[in-house]
């Protein structure tokens, strides 16, 4: 092959990776947002995040709590025993306002996708939300 020909391929080659408008995102992509359970609080209380991103919930009190979505049939972490964690993965654009089922009190939301603003100005219901991470 003549030189110039190599030097096309080659620039062709990594001009198409570097152009592509396409990023795989993959499970390395994922962030994870950790809630930590402390004096009776979830902390933070909102999080902002990407769909697909993982939250991790930390119980550091001396009681058990959980991580249960307002919505019926949303997302539910079940107990949290103390020093125990839960993490749960937001498949879907939108906003969860969550609960603990033991404090109702105490509360928080999760956001996930740019739709989130929207999504809890109307309130909509959603379809299953969650996954394993
Ligand atoms: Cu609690």
């Amino acid at each position: 092959m003549k030189p110039f020909r190599q030097f096309l391929l080659i620039f062709c080659f990594l001009g198409i990776s570097a152009w592509s408008p396409v990023a795989a995102a993959g499970p390395q992509d994922r962030k994870t947002h950790v809630v930590t359970i402390e004096n009776m609080r979830f902390s933070p209380d909102v999080i902002r995040m990407a769909v697909g991103d993982v939250v991790e919930f930390r119980n550091r009190d001396l009681v058990p709590h959980s991580a249960t979505e307002v919505r019926a049939g949303g997302f539910d972490s079940g107990m949290i025993s103390p020093g125990a964690n839960w993490k749960m993965t937001i498949l879907r654009e939108g906003s969860f306002p969550y609960h603990c089922l033991y404090h109702p009190e105490m509360k928080g939301e999760v956001a996930a996708g740019s739709a989130a603003r929207i999504a809890r100005r109307n309130a909509p219901a959603f379809p299953e939300i969650c996954g394993n991470p």
